[in-house]
């Protein structure tokens, strides 16, 4: 087959907001004057966001990594956090940031997630959490988790960047955990150009976040805690609220073009792509295969302008001082996970001749 693209296709595509909309909301903000510090359209953002989440508690901030880094500070962490390797390094740096240790545990084969099973081996009297990562948007054994953390009176913190809109077992994903973080980075499902959230249920733990986020400062004239800059600003609120309206429609989309890939790529050897899981509302934010031939593919793409991404490579867990905890030891489901990922184009305005072009690439490339 005569393989023919009319354009570059990269992993993602950002989706934007009408620019006649966002031009007169711009104009609002300029009349106000007020562009930061939790102005009203970021007030507004977390109000909606609550609805959205179907959480009690929403705060904002200027990206996930600094959302996640507060969120554990706040919970005045201390020790070992056993997390999982295989994710985007902000996970595991978070943890160091707040002079924690992470554990590293492997993880399951199916869906890439923390293996619950190999948690409890690695609790010590050092363990103050678990920070598990929704990876590529497929929750976690959150009950299996929750189980684990009640019995050895643990936190539990879900990077849940990459899982906006995901409902398991008739609940949002937020609902569980003590806190879930949210990345609003101008590649995922929902944003904010750059921005991130932290949705949690307990409503004392709003007034930390926002002193943490705002150097420390409870009101004009205390200083109460140790803080940082981490505010979101108007501008980014507004993409937010300008986007949120229309998640649910591109989630139906992205879906279509998930049942393209998977039509076409069913039955071939030596890849595999993830399957939907029981009782879960997926939100289809990244479209990932594996393949022993992971470069051989990537390469073949390449050549007709297609650029798919590692992810996620390297493991965390091979890096920096990382690679020398105990814990890095013996991860090989992480590890193959790691060396065989492959996350293909998906966004918004993606034909389905498109997809199928790449899945014949993918075809030629293993044959
Ligand atoms: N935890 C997890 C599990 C995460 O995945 C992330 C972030 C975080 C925590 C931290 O959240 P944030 O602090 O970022 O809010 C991207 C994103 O920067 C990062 O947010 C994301 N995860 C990670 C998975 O991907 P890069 O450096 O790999 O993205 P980049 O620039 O290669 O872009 C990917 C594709 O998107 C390219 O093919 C081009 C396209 N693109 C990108 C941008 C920025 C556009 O078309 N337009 C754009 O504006 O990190």
């Amino acid at each position: 087959m005569k393989i023919h693209l009319s354009r570059p296709l990269y992993e993602t595509k950002p989706n934007l907001p009408n620019f006649y909309a966002l031009s007169n909301k711009i104009r609002e903000v300029y009349q106000t004057a007020w562009l930061t510090n939790n102005g009203a359209q970021v007030q507004q953002l977390e109000k909606k966001l609550e609805e959205f989440l179907d959480i009690d508690n929403v705060t904002v901030f200027c990206n996930g990594t600094l959302a996640l880094q507060i969120a554990l500070q706040a919970l005045e962490l201390e020790g070992e956090v056993i997390t999982t390797p295989f994710t985007f390094p902000a996970t595991t740096m978070a943890l160091t940031y707040n002079n924690l240790t992470p554990v590293f545990c492997d993880i399951e084969p199916e869906h890439f997630n923390i293996d619950p099973d190999k948690i409890e081996e690695l609790i010590t009297p050092k363990t103050s959490a678990i920070l598990p990562v929704h990876i590529f948007g497929n929750p976690c054994d959150v009950e299996k988790i929750e189980q684990i953390a009640k019995k050895h009176n643990l936190k539990v913190i879900y990077d849940a960047a990459h899982s906006f809109g995901v409902r398991a077992y008739g609940r949002s994903i937020s609902s569980y955990g003590d806190v879930n973080m949210y990345s609003f980075h101008a590649t995922k499902k929902f944003h904010t150009l750059e921005g991130g959230a932290l949705a949690y249920n307990d409503p004392l733990l709003r007034k930390k976040f926002m002193m943490i986020k705002n150097f420390g400062y409870d009101g004009y004239n205390n200083i109460l805690s140790l803080g940082t800059n981490a505010k979101m600003n108007e501008i980014e609120a507004l993409f937010g609220l300008l986007l949120l309206p229309d998640v649910k429609k591109d989630i139906e989309e992205r879906k279509k073009l998930f049942g393209i890939y998977r039509d076409n790529l069913r039955g071939l050897k030596d890849v595999r792509f993830l399957t939907d899981m029981d009782g879960v509302k997926h939100n289809y934010l990244y479209f990932i295969i594996t393949s022993k031939y992971r470069e051989k593919i990537q390469e073949a793409l390449e050549g007709y302008d297609v650029h798919s991404r590692r992810r996620f490579y390297p493991l965390c867990s091979d890096v920096l001082d990382y690679k020398d905890l105990p814990s890095a030891r013996n991860l090989p489901v992480a590890k193959q996970a790691s060396e065989e990922t492959l996350s293909l184009p998906l966004f918004k305005g993606l034909t389905s001749g498109e997809v199928i072009s790449i899945c014949e690439i993918i075809k030629d490339a293993v044959d």
